[in-house]
């Protein structure tokens, strides 16, 4: 290893590790008024046909705005979902009309809850990748996003992705 990388590399490790004011990492995607962090998924099994989609949507205007639609690469379709259960039994229904994200507010798709749901995958995912993807938002429009996959069944987004996750 060169001097200079590995002077580069401890810097990129301090930078990594400095507090800022907003707590920032660098899975923050902005759009106007919006902000999405940390969009993560799930690996999934050989021949699974959909996959989930979980970030946290914060709304800092002073205007509703809603989640009206999205895309990945790896899917077909993008759905929101929303997970409930009743008499014992786990069942999701989309969400119709857009997910409002009121002013102020923040939004957190997670397992069990509100999810985004990735449907007719083209391939499996896999735990360490990133895939790309888009946010439709009525008012503040077109936001892409990288998911980073964490292990089949997480319930957290993976550590490396998210190191601000335990404040
Ligand atoms: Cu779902």
């Amino acid at each position: 290893m060169t001097k200079r990388l590995l002077i580069a590399l401890l810097f990129a490790v301090a930078a990594g590790s400095m507090p800022s004011a907003m707590a920032q990492s660098p899975e923050t995607f902005r759009a106007g008024t919006i902000v999405v962090e940390a969009p993560w998924s799930r690996a999934t099994p050989g021949g699974a046909k959909v996959g989930s989609g979980y970030m946290r949507i914060t709304n800092t205007g002073s205007e509703p705005d809603r989640l009206v639609g999205g895309s990945t690469v790896v899917a077909e379709r993008f759905e929101v979902h929303r997970s409930t259960v009743a008499d014992g039994v786990a069942r999701m229904e989309p969400v119709t009309g857009g997910l409002e994200i009121a002013p102020g507010q923040t939004v957190e798709l997670k397992p069990g809850a509100l999810h985004a749901m990735l449907v007719n995958l083209r391939e499996p995912l896999k735990p360490g990748e990133t895939v790309k993807g888009m946010l439709v938002f009525e008012k503040a429009g077109v936001l892409k996003v990288e998911y980073q996959v964490g292990g089949i069944g997480a319930q957290t987004p993976p550590a490396a992705a998210n190191p601000h996750q335990n404040h």
